[in-house]
């Protein structure tokens, strides 16, 4: 049964793909290949016993507990997971929990301490210290049963103390120095732990960054740059800044700072800005200057020893270029030729921006030229377009067809780098219906401007170059 069922979808396969691949004469050694595939591997998936026929079989394994072959000490288990504490804390009642499950025990709305049933008349967790140190000893004394050593849980940050550091960084009495080094304390603890940077962002810490931000020495100015921009803005700030030119310019100006990290910052504080404002007018006025985009496609051409340029850069980028108006100062930029060179170098999230981003640009003339005449742009499209995600399918494959249909050298192009095969495996996969709707957009079209032959070689090419590959 099995058997018919696969010679069914055999059949079913071979007809969908004759059906998009008509035009094709090559085809049919694709149709072989990819069919011999499917073939091979529903013989192998056949031939597999199934654990629905053998559940017996293959149960037992997985129920097995992991043995450490150690008895946990009853004192070092938490009364709530019954797992070896990690950071025990101890409630008001004088219990001790590890705190994630205490954490949870609490946020699940429960206000009873769950050993003694008492209420909780106070929900302060105190670290337990020296039962943490004892289990770190037994940990390390167990390591030859496999057990291994507990790192020390940071310490959530005292209220007082973000207080008190707000207050000093905000102090135009203060010096300098202990100022900025408040800054930095502050920073360094919004950075290492979320729950210390929502302690600080609910103490009104963007109203008191801003006006240091713009309005303090050039020191302070971009300490609190720095730390501002670890914090999302609300809409209406947000529009504020954008419709107060002097910020805008002055931030723009910094995107030329000698420090990367200064430039950086402010790239970010921009891209919050343009992404955070509703105001369609308002954006505009933002991506009109024309320093920004100098500054932030320098950005895109940082070393990949700092990463955080290239995310901070990429991001900027894309903001800006969803405002239509502006997007050819982009490409004056030189936008086209950095993402190209660099698409290779950006971590998932950030590919999937960057295709957004050439996307973006391929639809205005100037851009889809700019890319055209980069001799690298459509292999490199080519070449990932199924390798990122579903969006970065929809978007590489939404560039080619924009690039495809104004340039017959770039469908050449494609047609060399095997943009038919990957079409033709785009289509079969379970892809957005929005990538399989352009990849069939750019199969139509170049099946309705290309002879038979030529696209017949080149791709039987790329096609022993794809099962190479795999
Ligand atoms: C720490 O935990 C142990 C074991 O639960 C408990 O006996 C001890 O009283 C706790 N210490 C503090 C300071 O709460
Ligand atoms: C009031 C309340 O939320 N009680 C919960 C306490 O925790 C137990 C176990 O997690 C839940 O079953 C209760 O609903």
């Amino acid at each position: 049964m099995f058997l018919c069922f696969i010679s069914y979808k055999r059949n079913q396969s071979v007809t969908y793909l004759k059906r998009i691949c008509r035009p094709f004469t090559f085809t049919t050694t694709i149709i072989n290949i990819n069919i011999n595939i499917l073939f091979l591997l529903s013989l192998l998936l056949s031939s597999y016993p199934l654990p629905l026929i053998h559940p017996l079989q293959t149960m037992p394994a997985s129920l097995e507990p992991l043995d450490l072959g150690v008895h946990i000490p009853y004192h070092f288990r938490c009364p709530i997971s019954l797992e070896l504490m990690r950071d025990p804390v101890t409630v008001c009642t004088g219990q001790t929990y590890d705190r994630p499950s205490i954490d949870s025990w609490v946020s699940a709305g429960n206000t009873t301490c769950p050993v003694t049933r008492a209420t909780l008349t106070d929900f302060t967790l105190i670290p337990n210290h020296t039962l943490r140190r004892l289990i770190q000893d037994w940990c390390v004394a167990n390591r030859a049963f496999g057990v291994e050593r507990i790192p020390t849980p940071k310490q959530p940050a005292d209220p007082a103390l973000v207080r008190s550091l707000l207050n000093q960084a905000s102090s135009d009495s203060a010096p300098i120095h202990l100022r900025l080094s408040s800054l930095r304390r502050l920073r360094q603890l919004a950075r290492d732990s979320d729950k210390d940077r929502s302690l600080i962002s609910s103490q009104n810490i963007r109203q008191i960054l801003l006006p240091i931000t713009f309005n303090a020495a050039d020191e302070l100015k971009h300490e609190s740059l720095a730390l501002l921009v670890l914090f999302p803005l609300a809409e209406s700030e947000c529009a504020a800044l954008a419709s107060d030119s002097d910020k805008v310019c002055y931030l723009s100006r910094l995107l030329s700072h000698s420090s990367l990290e200064v430039r950086v910052n402010s790239a970010a504080l921009i891209e919050i800005v343009v992404a955070g404002t509703h105001s369609p007018e308002l954006r505009a006025q933002v991506s009109d200057v024309d320093e920004i985009y100098d500054g932030v496609v320098d950005l895109l051409r940082s070393p990949i020893s700092y990463p955080r340029a290239l995310k901070i850069g990429i991001k900027a980028l894309f903001a800006l270029c969803l405002v239509k108006q502006t997007r050819h100062k982009a490409v004056a930029a030189g936008a086209p030729a950095v993402l190209v060179d660099r698409l290779a170098d950006f971590e998932k999230c950030d590919a999937e921006r960057a295709l957004a981003t050439v996307e973006l640009l391929c639809r205005i003339p100037a851009g889809c030229a700019a890319f055209a005449g980069h001799a690298l742009t459509v292999p490199m499209l080519v070449k990932i377009i199924l390798k990122i995600s579903d969006r970065a399918t929809e978007y590489a494959a939404g560039a080619l067809l924009s690039l495809c249909s104004e340039s017959e050298l770039c469908q050449r192009e494609a047609v060399t780098a095997g943009v038919l095969t990957q079409l033709l495996l785009l289509v079969q996969s379970d892809c957005t219906e929005r990538a399989k709707r352009k990849a069939q957009m750019l199969l139509k079209l170049l099946r309705d401007s290309w002879p038979q032959d030529c696209i017949g070689n080149s791709d039987d090419f790329a096609c022993s170059q794809f099962i190479g590959e795999e």
